[in-house]
């Protein structure tokens, strides 16, 4: 079955008793047992719900993996990623994350003696030279956040395999319709579904896709004992924006380029970050494990803070928000926003400086947001 099948169909078969087609959210945070040890299925909704489990199925068949799990937002996802590792135990992280995966590594589990190295994963081998015997993970994002990096993810895979590390693929900006890790040797695809997956900024979630059965159990384990599950009702969001994430990204994809090669062509503009863009060094890399390049798009403005202000408040179609993968176009300063959880000198040396602003490109008329960029431009 092909990928836009999968996304109209996975774990929205009729509802049994009703037939009900759309399928209804169990709202029950319980269910009645039919003797002691005799349960019907489901027994405590932390545990395991209806609707989340076809949710969890929907996530599992997009990314190509065996097992799904859904989360109350992509950080829960992360912390419950993160609670596979044990005191003492070090993490090799890309540089350029989210802020707020940074901040939980460093200022919460850095407290229960985790232990974090970042390095520019763009070189494979860093793994290698960074590993110690502590090491038990790789964090990876790619595309990255805000940068646009993108990370050889098969080639770090079998370097971590060596190792006997997992791999850990943050999947959030290419969604599982444009990339899946696991299929180029990752352990474990991630996803804040807040994005890409419901994509309609209308709830907070996350999810995990893996196919190594004794890291799914312990997943699995950690998922119910620390309790970072989502609502049915956001569940019923994630599943019904599914349905249609091929068209939408289709569309992101469509017209973040647009953006880019017209952001690329303004002379108001010092450089763009976009791996579809043929000009990117990372252009062959994407179009080998991506489909197409998503709809974030990042640029430097020529003249700093005041310039990239200026250009932020004249946007009339994109919003000043945080967050990403809605269907309408947002756009933020990740210096002062998502990254500003980021010690300065950190912020720096990766790179996001007061003059990078980042677009979540949505699915409007292209012309429209071409325009829009090009007058917000000019009147910088
Ligand atoms: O917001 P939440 O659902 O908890 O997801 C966290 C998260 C995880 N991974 C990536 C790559 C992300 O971008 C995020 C959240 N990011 C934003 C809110 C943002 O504007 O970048």
């Amino acid at each position: 079955m092909r990928f836009a099948t999968k996304a109209v169909h996975s774990g929205g078969e009729p509802d049994k008793a009703t037939g009900a087609v759309s399928p209804p959210i169990v709202t029950a945070s319980t269910f009645a047992q039919d003797g002691i040890g005799k349960p019907r299925g489901y027994e405590y909704s932390r545990s395991g719900n209806p609707t989340r489990e076809r949710l969890e199925r929907a996530v599992a068949q997009l990314e190509g993996g065996k097992h799904g799990l859904a989360f109350s937002s992509g950080l829960g996802a992360i912390t419950t990623v993160a609670s596979l590792l044990n005191k003492g135990d070090h993490v090799i992280m890309c540089n350029d994350v989210y802020g707020g995966t940074f901040r939980l590594f460093d200022r919460v589990f850095s407290n229960f003696g985790i232990r974090l190295t970042r390095i520019d994963a763009r070189d494979p081998d860093a793994i290698a030279r960074a590993a110690k015997k502590s090491t038990r993970m790789v964090w990876l994002e790619s595309p990255t956040n805000p940068l646009m990096l993108v990370l050889d993810i098969r080639a770090i895979s079998t370097v971590a395999k060596k190792l006997g590390l997992l791999v850990v693929v943050d999947n959030t900006f290419a969604s599982p319709y444009l990339q899946n890790p696991l299929k180029l040797g990752a352990a474990v695809s991630l996803h804040s579904t807040t994005k890409y997956v419901s994509g309609h900024s209308d709830m907070i979630g996350g999810a995990l896709a893996v196919s190594d059965e004794e890291v799914y159990e312990r997943l699995k384990f950690l998922q119910n004992a620390m309790g970072a599950v989502p609502s049915p009702f956001d569940c019923f969001l994630a599943l019904r924006g599914l349905r249609t994430l091929h068209l939408r990204m289709d569309q992101h994809s469509k017209n973040a380029l647009a953006v880019a090669e017209n952001l690329q062509a303004s002379r108001r503009v010092a450089e763009v970050y976009y791996p579809f863009l043929p000009s990117s060094p990372y252009h062959r890399l994407a179009k080998k494990q991506m489909s197409q390049g998503g709809g974030m798009v990042s640029f430097r403005i020529k003249g700093g803070y005041a310039a990239a202000s200026r250009f932020l408040d004249s946007l009339e179609l994109f919003s000043l928000a945080e967050s990403l993968g809605g269907v309408e176009s947002l756009a933020e300063h990740p210096a002062r926003m998502t990254h500003s959880s980021l010690p300065e000198k950190e912020r720096r040396k990766m790179g996001i400086g007061d003059d990078l602003i980042r677009l979540s490109v949505g699915v409007e008329d292209t012309v429209d947001l071409v325009e829009d960029v090009k007058q917000a431009l000019d009147s910088v």
